[in-house]
Order: C-alpha cells, then sequence, then structure tokens
C-alpha cells in the first residue's frame, strides 16, 4: 500500500516524514517540555483534539455530490497545526495532487481555533462536537445563495478514521 502512495503522490514521503517529526515531538511533550510562550502547553492541549481526517459534506459549497477532506495535522511545538484542504475531482474520481493548504492555531487570548491560509475558508472559526467539525468562515464565494458575500456560513465535517492522504483516493 506504501509503494502505491509514493507512485501515486510525491509528496507523501516528506508528510510523512513530518508526521513522524510530529509524533516524535508529541511524546516528549507528555513531559511538560517548555515552550517559547507561556501557554503554549494550554494551547496545544485545545489544539490536539482537531487533529485528525474531515469528510466534507457532499455539498459543502452549495453543489450536491462535490465531496471535499480536510486533513489537521499534530500540532507542533510552534502551536500550529497543519491543514490541508483536498477538494476531490468528482468528474474525473480523483484526488488533486496539490491541496490548498494552511494551519490552524489558537487564538491569542481567547479559547477559540482559527484556521489561516485556506482560501475557500476565509477568516475561518473551527469548533469540534464529538466527530464533528464545524468550520464557520466569510462568505466570499456566497455559498448560502443569499447574494451576500459579507455574512458568515459554516458548513460541517466528519472525522474520519483515515490516516494517509492515499486513504481519500487515487491522485489525479
Ligand atoms: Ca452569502
Amino acid at each position: 500500500m506504501l509503494t502505491t502512495a509514493l507512485k501515486i503522490n510525491p509528496l507523501l514521503p516528506t508528510m510523512a516524514g513530518a508526521l513522524l517529526l510530529l509524533s516524535a515531538c508529541d511524546s516528549s511533550t507528555g513531559g511538560g517540555a517548555a515552550g517559547d510562550v507561556d501557554d503554549s502547553p494550554a494551547a496545544i492541549a485545545l489544539l490536539a483534539p482537531f487533529t485528525g481526517f474531515y469528510d466534507l459534506q457532499d455539498d459543502w459549497n452549495g453543489q450536491l455530490g462535490d465531496e471535499a477532506f480536510l486533513i489537521i495535522e499534530t500540532p507542533g511545538s510552534d502551536v500550529i497545526s497543519p491543514a490541508s484542504f483536498y477538494d476531490f475531482d468528482d468528474i474525473s474520481n480523483c484526488v488533486p495532487i496539490t491541496p490548498s493548504r494552511g494551519e490552524v492555531t489558537k487564538e491569542p487570548i481567547k479559547d477559540l481555533i482559527f484556521m489561516d491560509g485556506i482560501f475557500q475558508f476565509n477568516e475561518a472559526e473551527l469548533t469540534l462536537s464529538g466527530n464533528t467539525l464545524t468550520i464557520e468562515f466569510n462568505d466570499d464565494a456566497d455559498l448560502d445563495n443569499d447574494g451576500s458575500t459579507f455574512d458568515r456560513v459554516s458548513v460541517t465535517a466528519t472525522k474520519v478514521g483515515f490516516s494517509q492522504v492515499s486513504d481519500l483516493g487515487d491522485s489525479c
């Protein structure tokens, strides 16, 4: 399975390496490793539950049958969780090789979780309830079709038991 993944996705070795590195960091934080910021361990503890693979509802962007996936990685010692957004190609039935990349962080003062850098979700705030992730963002593309691009909308995604990009499907 790994051989196939390496063949279809040249990004995977880098990603696997990064995940290994993050796992290594993860085990050391159990001992209360000091961060640059006093509240780093608390912030990492808030970010950690968001780690995972999320399947967005089929009509997340107002189009039935348009599936997408969001991957949030384990937060690093820099208190940032890298995020990748894969808008599944429902016509060719494949996963784009290059995702939209961003990062998930804790708001400096409040216990809010933000996601930046993924253009589909401008100024996004994330909340998690069980396995359901809610992404609230500025409706720049008028996904709710109310004629306004100045409103906030939200979509939900369900955490799924995937562990690598190749689990999402064949690469385009
Ligand atoms: Ca709107």
